[in-house]
């Protein structure tokens, strides 16, 4: 009703305010336009272990490389709901919250939003989605279609087809990603979700490469994790080595917590946080160290691509990461953490995505 969408506008208004550039970063505006985008929502990655070695080795060294020539937000938080993974796609291509109650691509699989895909296929982009798993999986037959992409390549599809645990194993996803991009023309946007390291991360003998002391859950998801990690490195080089990496940004996140969120572990705290990785080609890499959520990534993204702030500032709920407002993030339990001068604010952002969602806003309002 009018009331509601009143409430919606006013809210998407007032985060609008929250974009202003910071003088620090103001020459990333635009770094990456007309640039290729490729994202890897990186199943279970915590961000503990980046950069870090266990057991005197280190668990993502393909990771740590990429990083040379990378932004590094190190303190990012995990915000999916029910939805699980699915609501960490959701988040990096709507910028929406996830309903509060239930899977938002369950429960509203046809709702369109303001998404990546649409905005960036508006630039001239083809976007794609490409997953090794039942093309029904979490509904993303038919909520892909719903948030723009031109295609979604799942297991029926690939011609590579190594299984190991919950679907088609990493290895055979990134070459079948590798022949899906030779068929594209730029710019492209291709989005790949990965899945060998889903819990309960006990993968095969053959696909265990570090040297651990035992097979518990925490040594497990360490070699899970390597594992995805050296085949995405494989991948990356191999797109290096042709030429495909110049125009072209390749980021890394991940969905949720790994190893914390459903076991007993001993590795070190994670505090909740998701590692958000942007690799440009020929820049210095560097941290930002900003408080920030998976809402936030969308924003960020179109920021370095250039894509006019007109075409989307006033349909996201995130933040943009560079600008100058304080960093700060509402988690799916109701607490915040960062400054809180936007505390009403964010308060009520569970309330704004709900009647979003549920009204099929963007649908009327676009
Ligand atoms: C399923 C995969 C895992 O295809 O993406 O989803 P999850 O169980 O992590 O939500």
């Amino acid at each position: 009703n009018d009331d509601e969408i009143t409430s919606i506008n006013n809210w998407l208004e007032k985060n609008s305010e929250n974009n202003i550039p910071s003088s620090e970063y103001k020459f990333l505006a635009g770094l990456a336009k007309d640039k290729n985008v490729i994202a890897i929502q990186f199943e279970s990655l915590e961000n503990i272990l980046i950069n870090q070695s266990y057991y005197n080795q280190e668990i993502t060294p393909n990771i740590n490389s990429i990083l040379k020539s990378s932004i590094y937000f190190n303190n990012i938080y995990d915000q999916v709901r029910e939805g699980n993974s699915s609501d960490a796609e959701y988040m990096f291509n709507t910028s929406i919250y996830p309903i509060s109650n239930g899977s938002t691509f369950l429960r509203f699989g046809n709702n369109k939003y303001n998404s990546l895909p649409f905005i960036l296929n508006s630039y001239g982009f083809t976007s794609i989605a490409i997953h090794g798993d039942d093309k029904e999986f979490w509904n993303r037959d038919r909520v892909y279609p719903a948030l723009g992409f031109n295609g979604y390549i799942h297991e029926d599809n690939f011609s590579y087809k190594k299984i190991d645990g919950m679907g088609i194993a990493d290895e055979s996803l990134f070459l079948q990603t590798y022949d899906e991009l030779k068929k594209l023309r730029n710019p492209y946007y291709m989005f790949v979700i990965t899945l060998t390291s889903h819990m309960p991360f006990n993968i095969s003998d053959d696909f265990r490469y570090l040297e651990l002391p035992n097979t518990d859950y925490s040594c497990n998801y360490l070699q899970s994790i390597h594992y995805t990690d050296k085949v995405l490195g494989d991948f990356f080089d191999k797109l290096d080595e042709n030429g495909m990496l110049d125009n072209t940004i390749f980021i890394i996140y991940g969905d949720h917590e790994g190893v914390h969120k459903y076991y007993d572990t001993y590795l070190p705290d994670n505090n909740g946080r998701v590692p958000f990785i942007i690799y440009i080609p020929g820049i210095d890499g560097f941290v930002v160290d900003k408080i920030g959520g998976q809402i936030d990534m969308m924003p960020t993204l179109l920021y370095l691509l250039g894509i006019d702030e007109n075409d989307y500032n006033k349909s996201l709920m995130g933040n943009n990461l560079f600008s100058s407002s304080p960093g700060s993030v509402l988690l799916p339990s109701g607490d915040i953490i960062g400054k809180t001068e936007n505390e009403d604010h964010l308060n009520n952002a569970n309330l704004i995505s709900d009647l979003i969602i549920k009204g099929n806003y963007f649908s009327i309002n676009k």
